[in-house]
């Protein structure tokens, strides 16, 4: 049976990406499930509504769910964990106190996966600062693999993949293998020297290369903040959506040619980047689950400036966090 941990449970990611967990979209029709659900106690209430709901479709796969607010009970057997809990940025709140409340509880967090969970748990983690909190956890877990810890980007790759087929009039299966590359965050790279439209490389279908180094790269940059405006709400089912579909890249062998992105750490990494971050590279995964950084992809000089800035902003987030 797998044990499925969702952080932030109560949240507005989590209502978004429970039901299709327990429906089976991450592990198919035949693999029985348990969710195990994490909030602060203050929330707890909330949880058990949703647990109520869940409870209330009758999916066939449940066979359990637990909610708490102890993270030894909750991480107990995990086999993948889905990070989405968070402190929100509060008003006039410095990004470094951001850094550091969150990271409180990533420590917390790793310290519980460490004890409780499957020695091979798989964790994907969505709470922002996400690459320090995924750097957090991971450190706090000594007795667990580093290279199975993951900070999400792979909603990032969706909105560029969007940018990219709006642009050409094309479908977005039609686009593949966009990068990002660095931080979850306004310096994210998003890349495509190496994307293919149909086949062919994207570069061959730009008439105007200014926009992969202006208007595109603000737009997933900014993409985030835009929906905010829009809407009055972060992101959820798009996020969602792209959880569920980053922990199936992970756990999924890549098919041939294909990359997907993904926060990892960056110990052993081919691209000369700081050995100790957690930093967004295009990975694949191979038959045995393993997930590995594809190596060999050429930076022109706008991109290694521009990827700089980001490794330079994790470094900056990795020194905010040291006092913790
Ligand atoms: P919500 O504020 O709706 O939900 C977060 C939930 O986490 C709350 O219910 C809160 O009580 C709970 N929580 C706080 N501290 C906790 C703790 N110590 N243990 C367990 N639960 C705790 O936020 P939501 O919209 O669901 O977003 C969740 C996180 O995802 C946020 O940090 C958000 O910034 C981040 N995002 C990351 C994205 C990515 O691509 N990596 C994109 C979407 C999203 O912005």
């Amino acid at each position: 049976m797998k044990k499925i941990v969702v952080t932030g449970g109560a949240g507005q990611i989590a209502y978004n990406l429970l039901f299709s967990l327990a429906n089976g979209d991450l592990f198919g029709s035949n693999e029985p499930l348990s969710l195990q659900l994490l909030e602060i106690p203050e929330a707890l209430p909330a949880l058990e509504g949703v647990k109520m709901e869940l409870e209330d479709c009758a999916f066939p796969l449940l066979q359990e769910i637990r909610i708490g607010s102890d993270p030894e009970k909750i991480f107990e057997g995990a086999t993948h964990a889905f990070l989405l809990g968070a402190k929100p940025r509060g008003p006039g709140m410095e990004r470094s106190d951001l850094l550091k409340e969150n990271g409180v509880i990533f420590i917390d967090q790793g310290k519980a996966l460490n004890r409780k969970a499957d020695k091979n748990v798989k964790v994907l983690v969505v709470g922002n600062p996400c690459n320090t909190n995924c750097l957090i956890a991971l450190k706090n877990a000594p007795d667990l693999n580093p290279r199975h810890f993951f900070a999400m980007t792979a909603l990032d790759e969706r909105r560029a993949q969007h940018q990219v087929a709006k642009k050409h009039g094309m479908g977005v299966k039609d686009v593949s293998k966009i990068t990002i590359w660095g931080n979850h965050s306004s310096t994210l790279v998003p890349d495509v020297s190496h994307a293919t439209i149909l086949g062919r490389p994207a570069k061959d279908h730009f008439s105007d290369p200014s926009w992969l180094r202006g208007e595109f790269v603000s737009t997933v940059q900014q993409r985030g903040a835009a929906i905010i405006k829009a809407r009055g709400k972060s992101s959820a089912a798009s996020a969602a959506h792209s959880a569920l579909n980053a922990m199936k890249s992970i756990i999924t062998p890549t098919l041939a040619g294909q990359w997907y992105s993904m926060g990892v750490y960056s110990k052993g990494n081919p691209y000369g980047i700081d050995q100790d971050l957690v930093f967004s590279f295009p990975c694949r995964t191979d038959v045995g689950g393993e997930v590995s950084i594809v190596p060999g992809l050429a930076w022109d000089d706008w991109l290694k400036e521009k990827i700089k800035l980001s490794e330079q902003e994790l470094q900056q987030e990795r020194e905010a966090i040291k006092p913790l």
